[in-house]
Order: structure tokens, then sequence, then C-alpha cells
């Protein structure tokens, strides 16, 4: 993209109603902009980072063999009221009527909708397992949204559910689901600490949230230092390798990790004091088991092996694919902006043409914008260094192709790595082979 014909609205001031630099730099870098409480439009920018982030969520839930689907974000109110889960959900759901009066809800989550369409095309247990996940709008009338899309109204989640026949194939999904998590996470370029958690309004026994530490996490969360320093190679693991699986699971949940409503003093004690640690989460994902739970409340069964009929075991999977954004922000930026990670920046290059209107200067810049097709913004306004710089800084290219007058007239570009501030002088060539 050319600058001068985006929109990529950047702010220099710090804008009054942001308390935390994620919800700060997303403003000022033109990712965002707020249209109601908790509602966002994502600008150009912001999209494309929303749209990298979901395409690795993706990958990672399709190497594991889950199935992509798109569920609406509107569904009737009926199935929430004949299983009562309408008047148990409490004042987070949107309700709204349509021009027949009819009773509607904006999706918060959909573990009742999933099961009902199963329960209308699943009916042996040779169609088990399932895992089904879809990446859409949700929208939680939270009490205080805030700290931008952290805590939104409408948010993009990710939402997966499993099928299994029994509690040990159901947990063998958990399973899988945690390492594809781990994997989705890493790829991020962020660390998310798996917590024992509380299962809250979704129900069941079994959960974890997973955490990026982060002084400006909402949550409060204990964990053995240990948790900070594992690396598991997640990319050997065989997910459709039980034993492996296993061994994997263990690694990650061994160590004394959970949030404040799992907190467990008799555990705690039992990790040696130096190496206790209490802290802030920021929660960008958590995973559920709840048995046949959600297969009762609507009648879901498949005829087993035997022929006697089978309430499923289901799970279900989150990842905040908007709070991501920030969260990643909260764990890669400085006091001049974001640092985004390769895998996700909205665009790998930012092109700086120091001199507007050098004829070479402008060639050069047009060849290297030739060169990164679709990946590389073009900072073609007519406008001081020391802006371009400052803005390039603030939206967090991974790198930055400096281009003047002198360096154009000896075919040299400056190449800037914004993670590390490391400067090189090279051929546009080079430049590029650094950049791909
Ligand atoms: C799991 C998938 C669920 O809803 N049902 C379907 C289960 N889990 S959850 O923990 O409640 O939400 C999953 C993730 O969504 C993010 N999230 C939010 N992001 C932004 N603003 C919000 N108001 C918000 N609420 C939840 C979190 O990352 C959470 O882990």
């Amino acid at each position: 993209m050319r600058l001068t014909r985006s929109l990529l609205p950047t702010i220099k001031q710090n804008p009054a109603e942001a308390q935390i630099a994620s919800h700060r730099l997303m403003l000022r870098a033109g990712l965002v902009r707020q249209v109601a409480a908790g509602i966002y439009a994502w600008l150009p920018a912001g999209w494309r980072v929303l749209r990298n982030i979901a395409q690795v969520v993706r990958e990672e839930q399709d190497r594991v063999g889950a199935q992509e689907l798109l569920l609406p974000t509107l569904q009737s109110a009926d199935l929430w009221r004949s299983t009562g889960r309408y008047d148990a959900y409490g004042p987070e759901m949107l309700r709204l009527k349509d021009r027949h009066d009819r009773d509607l809800i904006y999706s918060p989550t959909n573990e009742l909708l999933i099961a009902d369409l199963l329960r209308q095309s699943v009916h042996s247990y040779r169609e088990l397992p399932q895992i089904l996940y879809h990446i859409q709008w949700k929208f939680r009338d939270e009490t205080r949204p805030r700290f931008g899309v952290m805590r939104g109204r409408e948010f993009l989640m990710k939402d997966g559910y499993s099928f299994d026949l029994d509690h040990a194939a159901a947990v063998r999904s958990y399973r899988i689901m945690m390492l594809a998590y781990l994997r989705t996470f890493q790829r991020l370029g962020v660390q998310a600490v798996p917590m024992a958690a509380d299962t809250g309004p979704i129900g069941g026994d079994l959960s974890h949230e997973f955490h990026i530490l982060a002084p400006t996490g909402e949550s409060q969360v204990f964990y053995d230092a240990g948790v900070e320093t594992i690396r598991i190679g997640t990319d050997d693991v065989d997910h459709t390798d039980p034993g492996q699986l296993d061994r994997f699971f263990t690694a990650v949940t061994t160590p004394y990790a959970a949030t404040d409503e799992k907190h467990d003093l008799a555990a705690w004690e039992q990790v040696p004091a130096e190496r206790r640690r209490e802290g802030r989460g920021i929660e960008v994902g958590q995973i559920f088991n709840f048995g046949t739970l959600y297969s009762e409340l609507v009648g879901l069964q498949v005829a087993g092996p035997d022929g006697t009929s089978i309430a499923p075991n289901m799970g279900s999977y989150g990842i905040g694919v908007s709070r991501l954004v920030g969260a990643l922000i909260e764990a890669h930026h400085d006091d001049a902006g974001i640092i985004w990670p390769d895998s996700v920046a909205p665009f790998r290059a930012a092109i700086l043409n120091l001199k507007q209107g050098d004829a070479a200067t402008g060639a050069l810049c047009e060849q290297a914008y030739a060169a990164m097709p679709g990946r590389a913004l073009y900072d073609d306004r007519e406008e001081r260094a020391g802006v371009k710089f400052a803005d390039a800084d603030l939206m967090g290219h991974p790198w930055q192709v400096i281009v003047g007058p002198r360096g154009a007239a000896a075919g040299t570009v400056e190449l800037k790595r914004r993670a590390t501030g490391e400067r090189q002088e090279l051929t546009l060539d080079a430049a590029l082979a650094h950049i791909a």
C-alpha cells in the first residue's frame, strides 16, 4: 500500500481514554477506532493483523484435524429457552427481537447451537470423534468493557467443540487442543502458560486458561518459575500417538500454575519457596471438558457399538483472537511504538522515501515496492524524515527500508530491524533477501 492512498490515521499524542500501552498504541498506530463502548471498527492495518492472527490459529487447528465451519452471529432464543440457558446466562447476553416479535440472541458462545446441529446430523458412534471450529464475532454485554479490544463487548473468538464417545477419548481431544494452542501461541511470538482454571458459566470440571504474563493482565495468577522456561518441542509431538500426547501433556501441566479461583494452597506449599511467583496474566484462551452436560441438554445421542444410545462427551476450546492483538502489543512494544512479531505484522516492511520528488530516490523506492507485492507499506508522503521514522517505529513493521538521495546515487538503501534497532547499508537486492 502507498501511505498517501491509505487510511492509516496515526496520532502523535497519547489518547486520554487509553490506560494501557496496547490500547494507546492501537489508537495511535491507526489500527482501530471505537464506535460504541467496547465495539470497534478495525481499520485496514488492524484488520490485516487480525486476519494474520486468525490464519495462524486456523492453520494450527487444521493441522490437528479440526474442521472449520461458520456459524451465524444471531440465533433464535428457542434453544436457549428450551434448555433453561436463556435465563441462566444472565445480562451479558444480548437479546433482540425481529419484526415478527421473535426473540433472537447474539451468540456469546455456541455449545448449545453446535450440539443441536450434531443432534440433527450425527447418529452413530462411527461418526465420532469430531472437532469443529469457527472464527466468528461474539457479543457479551460486559459490565466494564475496558483496555480497548482486550475486554470488548463485540470481539472475535475462535471457538471449537469436540465430540467423543467416552471420557477417555474426550480427554485425548482436550490434550490435542492443548498442543494446538501451544503451537499457535508459539507461532504468534508469545509464551502463553496453561493454568488450571475455573469453568465459570460454561460448566464442567476440567479447564485450563492460557495466560500471557504481563503486569497489565486482568487475572491474578500463581505459578512455579519453571513454567517460564519450559521449552517443549511442540513440533515433534505426533498428536495421533497417545503415548507422545500424554508425555507432552504431563510435561506442560506438571509445574504448578493456577488462576486465583483455582489456587490451591496445599499444592502451592509444595513448590520450593524461591520458585513461587505471583503476578498478572492476560487470558488469551480457555479450554473446557464438560462431559455430557450439553449433549444431555439438547438430547444429542448416538448409537453405540452394541446398539445402546450414548450421549457424546464434549469439550469446548476458545481463543480470544481480537484480544490477542492487544496482548501481543503488551508483550512486544517499546517507548517508540509497536514491535510486531513477523508472523502477524500488517506489513513486513515499510519503505521510507526520505526525499520525495528526487528522481533517483523515487525510482529505487518504486523498485523496492514492486519487489514486495502486498507486503510493503510505501511511505510516499511529503513529510520530514523525522515524521516518517517516528510513524514507522510507531506502526512496528519488522523491517524498514530507508531510501535517501545519497544511497540512491550509490544504489544502496539502509535496512533497519525494528526489534533490535540494528541498521545496515546494503544494495536493494541484499536488503530484500534479508526481509524475505
Ligand atoms: C470456549 C469456546 C468460551 O466461551 N465457549 C466456546 C468457551 N470460553 S471463554 O473463556 O469465555 O472465552 C474464550 C476466550 O475469548 C476471549 N474473550 C474475550 N476477548 C475480548 N473481550 C471479551 N469481552 C472477551 N471475553 C472472552 C478470551 O481470550 C477467552 O479466553
